[in-house]
Parts: structure tokens; C-alpha cells; sequence
């Protein structure tokens, strides 16, 4: 059953102008795009989207990072969109992802990762509804 998960391209990636190549792979892999944005978080978008990671050592770098410059908001549409897209991006790490993933292809390090994908149903429609509102999602 089709199914959203929400994806960022982030600031690394965009910087790079590797965007449009990470857009394209999306569609190969079969998700529709149902809207994209291009967009600087503010600090307090930043510390909001990653509010649950507050307490970790990284949090602080990590929201610096996210606000460094422009991000794509991507929000996508396929059967198991969410496990699929995870796949897609590979490890968390790049050094740990597996051949052939986005990570794998472009990301420089953990922290500057080049892309986000959803984790879960509730936190795909948490993080749609942030950067979307229902009517861009049609
Ligand atoms: P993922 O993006 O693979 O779901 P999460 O949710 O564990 O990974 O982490 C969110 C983001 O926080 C990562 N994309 C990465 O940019 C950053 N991050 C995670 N772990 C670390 C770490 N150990 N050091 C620096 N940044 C990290």
C-alpha cells in the first residue's frame, strides 16, 4: 500500500550541487515526489526537528550543521516507502553503508550525511506536517 515518508536533503548535498542527482534517484527507486521545498531551517526549526536527540553530545553540532545553509524538503510517495527509503540511504555512518546507497555515494561523514529519511510511521507524519501543510501534500 502507498505509503509518505518525509526526506531532506541536507545542507552538504546541496552546497555540493548534488541535490538534483539525489532527487533523480529517488524516482528511480520508484517514489513519487509529492512536494519539494528548498528551505534554511532557523536554530529553534532545527532544535525542534531533532528535539528528540536533545540530550546526545551531538545535538549541538548537529543543529549548526542543519542551519549551515539550504536544505531540500522531500516529501515521497511508494509501497513501503518508509523501509524502502532507509535502505536507500544506507548506514547512518557513510563509512558503514553499504555500496551503491546514497550515503555510500555521497555523504562525507556521520554528521555531514547528506540525507534524511523518516524512521516510522508516526514520526513520518510528525515530520511531513513540519514541513508541509496538507494542502502541498495533495
Ligand atoms: P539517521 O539520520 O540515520 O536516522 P539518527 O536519527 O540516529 O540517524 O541521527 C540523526 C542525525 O544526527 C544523523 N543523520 C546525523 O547527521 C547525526 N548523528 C547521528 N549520530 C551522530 C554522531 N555519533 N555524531 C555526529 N552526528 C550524528
Amino acid at each position: 500500500m502507498a505509503q509518505r515518508t518525509l526526506a531532506m536533503i541536507k545542507p552538504d548535498a546541496v552546497s555540493r550541487g548534488d541535490a538534483g542527482k539525489i532527487l533523480a534517484r529517488y524516482e528511480e527507486e520508484g517514489f513519487r515526489v509529492l512536494a519539494c521545498k528548498k528551505t534554511t531551517l532557523s536554530r529553534s526549526e532545527a532544535e525542534a526537528f531533532y528535539g528528540v536527540h536533545s540530550e546526545r553530545p551531538f545535538f549541538g553540532d548537529l543543529c549548526d550543521f542543519m542551519t549551515s545553509g539550504p536544505i531540500y524538503a522531500v516529501a515521497l510517495e511508494r509501497d513501503d516507502a518508509i523501509t524502502h527509503l532507509r535502505e536507500v540511504m544506507g548506514a547512518t555512518n557513510p563509512a558503514e553503508a553499504a555500496e551503491g546507497t546514497i550515503r555510500a555515494l555521497y555523504a562525507e561523514n556521520i554528521e555531514r550525511n547528506s540525507v534524511h529519511g523518516s524512521d516510522a510511521p508516526e514520526t513520518a507524519a510528525e515530520e511531513l506536517a513540519f514541513h508541509f501543510s496538507g494542502r502541498e501534500l495533495l
